[in-house]
């Protein structure tokens, strides 16, 4: 059967946020830099995917003092490369978890015969740390676009174009699984009839786009996500 589900990773595979909200200040506190992004900053730096692009968006917009005017970019690579150290090691120690009824969709489209790829904004270390503690590795993924592997993150669909590209799908043989509003929309925007379930973050944004909307995954009879493939439109 030629036809895939795209995950999407943060926030869908895994509530993975807020462990990578512990490791941007764990990385500014090795840096020396006073900045700490709590829950409801951390929720509104979220509008902005990537991390070193949130790190911008954090400098430009809510002050970040202590950033040198000069040589930014490579100042916020090496910070974040420290960040994303920080991450995969306290994702490698087990903390977190998938979320409930992945593991049994994973499991069940495979058995089914979908192809399974993944479409995330996320750093393709973050991705590999998560796949390797929560599945053993990525071998159920056909696909993985992640991180800088495209010029614009979502909510673009530059990601969601390369996973069609590299899967060789039409955007109507595909769903996407996405949490968050900019994820949607980059699916969306790619042409990809798209399930959200939202996470800790995401609960209250606008999902009109969604083909389908499931509160706990767990609970959901999966017809209802593979019958949104195949259907040319
Ligand atoms: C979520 C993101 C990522 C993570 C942080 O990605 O936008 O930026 O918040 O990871 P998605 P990095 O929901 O598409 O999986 O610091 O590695 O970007
Ligand atoms: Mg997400």
């Amino acid at each position: 059967m030629n036809k895939a589900i795209v995950f999407d990773v943060d926030g869908t595979l895994s509530e993975t946020e807020e462990t990578h909200r512990r490791a941007f200040n764990r990385a500014f506190e090795a840096a020396g830099l006073a900045w700490h992004w709590d829950s409801e900053l951390y929720d509104r730096l979220l509008a902005v995917t990537g991390g070193k692009e949130r790190i911008r968006y954090f400098i430009e917009s809510f002050g970040g003092q202590g950033a040198p005017a000069e040589g930014l970019d490579a100042y916020i690579r090496e910070l974040h490369a420290n960040k994303t150290r920080a991450y995969t090691s306290m994702v490698a120690s087990g903390e977190v978890e998938l979320r409930p009824g992945i593991r049994a969709l994973i499991d069940d489209a495979k058995a089914r015969g979908f192809r399974l790829a993944i479409a995330t904004t996320t750093t393709p270390a973050n991705v590999d740390a998560l796949l390797g503690v929560t599945l053993g590795g990525s071998g159920d993924f056909e696909v993985i676009c992640a991180g800088d592997s495209v010029a614009n993150k979502k909510p673009a669909p530059d990601v969601y174009d390369l996973a069609l590209e590299e899967l060789g799908l039409a955007a109507h043989r595909c769903v996407a699984i996405e949490d968050s509003r900019n994820g949607l929309l980059s699916a969306v925007a790619a042409g990809i009839p798209t399930v959200v379930t939202p996470g800790i973050y995401t609960a209250r944004h606008d999902f009109s786009e969604a083909a389908l909307v499931v509160d706990d995954l767990a609970a959901c009879d999966f017809e209802e996500i593979y019958r949104l493939t195949g259907q040319a439109g």
